[in-house]
């Protein structure tokens, strides 16, 4: 065959879409089928994911779609459901933005220090990283029965198939794999009292993750054997792939959405002190690569103000956040202090204050605070990646939602003095599609992919204007 048509399954923090993808030579084009919100649930035991409403969405996005010939799921990374000895989800997956992890770094340092964490695993800091919750529920009733554990990807494959693994770019982000054999690191699970055979097998994108259960293509009204193919299952990570450079380019990726994930592909990873104070992480990456960023909180920042106001005009908050005086005040976008839902209007205002600036008021000065900050934490992570990696940048390569946010692209190139190349939206999808393609022989290797993204994917370039001094004195005004 010459021609395939693929179903990608990305969930992310604040909805999922099933896309399907049509590939033929030279070309992929993709349909979104079915988007459906992804609302967590608050329960007495804390913030957790509403999986199976996801699982609904899922199955009702694959049915929509019609018999593919082959599906991939990939989903936000570090969360898992855990599986009692039958098989069976114990419970809700915790969401990672619960507070459960809040003082567990601290005290995972005094067993594995954490220069010896991040020597070994290469990631960053983050208080929601899988193994600072498996720390946190160590001494519950759940951990005591648990005999599986599945990232969220790799439950929902479960589900359609019946077969469990690990998929590997995933893994790195449970900060349990060694960054540079990409296996798992038994010196700094065991003292911390985490059994590694909880996880289901390595597996690696374009690895055959099954073929949907006869129950599954029943309820989706399907007659053929349609196999799962394991993509690349971190949402970054299929982002990354599907990334529209050639060869040749020297480039920075921008995969915005709920986060703004900020860095570089590299060969090999960074593991040096000044990496590790600059926290920035080494994920695994398609192929053996490693993508080396920086989580800057993103356009969650927005959201959360959005949920608070009640107002969900995006595209009127943009048009005032235009029109109102840039870089009045700014805040450490990096922040984890900005991780937990709520208030969120009210602790970006304190953040400005506390910094000697102007308390933003209005909805649109509040908007262009974020659009700012984030413009400005993007150019911080590339410049930082540079310098630690010794790597030289022209270009940056702007995906996912943000791709079509007009000010934020055009600020980000203005703060960082670099070209934006926006576009595509959906960078997962196609990076899902494509990788599921090449396992069906219909596309080479990844340089093919992205070329093949570059050539049908729509693309908008932004060229850096205005003052970059301007953009100098707001990063002193939050640089401690
Ligand atoms: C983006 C993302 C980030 C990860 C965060 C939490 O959707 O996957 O890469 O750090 O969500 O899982």
């Amino acid at each position: 065959t010459d021609s395939a048509v693929l179903a990608a399954v990305d969930l992310g923090a604040s909805s999922g879409r099933v896309i399907t993808g049509r590939v033929t030579a030279g070309r992929v084009d993709l349909a979104e089928i079915h988007r459906f919100a992804n609302r967590p649930v608050r329960l007495l035991e804390g913030l957790r994911w509403d999986i199976h409403s996801l699982y609904t969405g899922v199955l009702d996005g694959l049915k929509a779609a019609g018999e593919v010939d082959s599906v991939g799921v990939d989903s936000w990374a570090v969360d898992y459901g855990l599986l009692d000895a039958d098989g069976h989800l114990l419970s809700a997956p915790v969401h990672y933005r619960d507070t459960r992890t809040d003082d567990v770094p601290e005290q995972v340092w005094q067993t594995v220090p954490a220069e010896q964490l991040y020597a070994r695993t290469g990631i960053q800091h983050a208080p929601f990283n899988t193994l600072y919750q498996l720390v946190a529920a160590q001494r519950t009733a759940q951990a005591s029965i648990a005999s599986r554990l599945l990232l969220i990807p790799d439950l929902i494959s479960y589900w359609l198939t019946g077969e469990q693994g690990t998929e590997v770019t995933n893994a790195s982000t449970t900060q349990l794999l060694d960054a540079s054999t990409a296996t798992w690191a038994e010196d700094i699970a065991r003292p911390l009292g985490i059994g590694l055979t909880l996880f289901a097998p390595l597996r690696a994108p374009g690895d055959k993750a099954g073929t949907l259960l006869p129950d599954v293509l029943q309820q989706l009204n399907w007659q053929r054997q349609v196999p799962v193919t394991t993509v690349a299952s971190h949402d970054t990570a299929s982002a990354v792939a599907a990334v529209p450079v050639g060869r040749k380019d020297h480039f920075a990726y921008i995969c915005t959405g709920t986060w703004s994930l900020v860095g570089l592909e590299l060969s090999a990873p960074v593991l040096t002190e000044a990496s590790r104070l600059a926290n920035f992480t080494n994920e695994a990456g398609i192929d053996g690569t490693v993508r080396y960023l920086r989580n800057v909180m993103g356009l969650w920042l927005l959201q959360e103000c959005m949920r608070d106001w009640g107002d969900d005009d995006v595209v009127g908050l943009l048009r005032e956040a235009a029109s109102v005086k840039g870089l009045r005040s700014v805040i450490d976008a990096s922040d984890t202090a900005f991780l937990a839902p709520g208030l969120m209007p009210r602790r970006i205002a304190q953040a400005c204050s506390a910094t000697g600036q102007p308390e933003p008021v209005t909805r649109g000065q509040i908007t262009r605070c974020i659009l700012d900050s984030l413009a400005l934490a993007h150019r911080r992570a590339i410049e930082q990646a540079q310098e630690l990696s010794g790597r030289h940048v022209d270009v940056i390569h702007m995906v996912g939602g943000a791709a079509r946010n007009r000010l934020l692209c055009q600020l980000t190139a203005d703060a960082s003095g670099l070209p934006v190349v926006a576009g595509p939206v959906e960078a997962a999808a196609l990076g899902n599609v494509l990788v599921q393609a090449r396992a069906l022989g219909l596309v080479g290797d990844v340089p093919q992919i992205r070329q093949q993204v570059a050539d049908s994917q729509p693309l908008h370039r932004y060229e850096p204007s205005g003052d970059r001094a301007a953009w100098d004195a707001a990063a002193r005004r939050i640089s401690g």
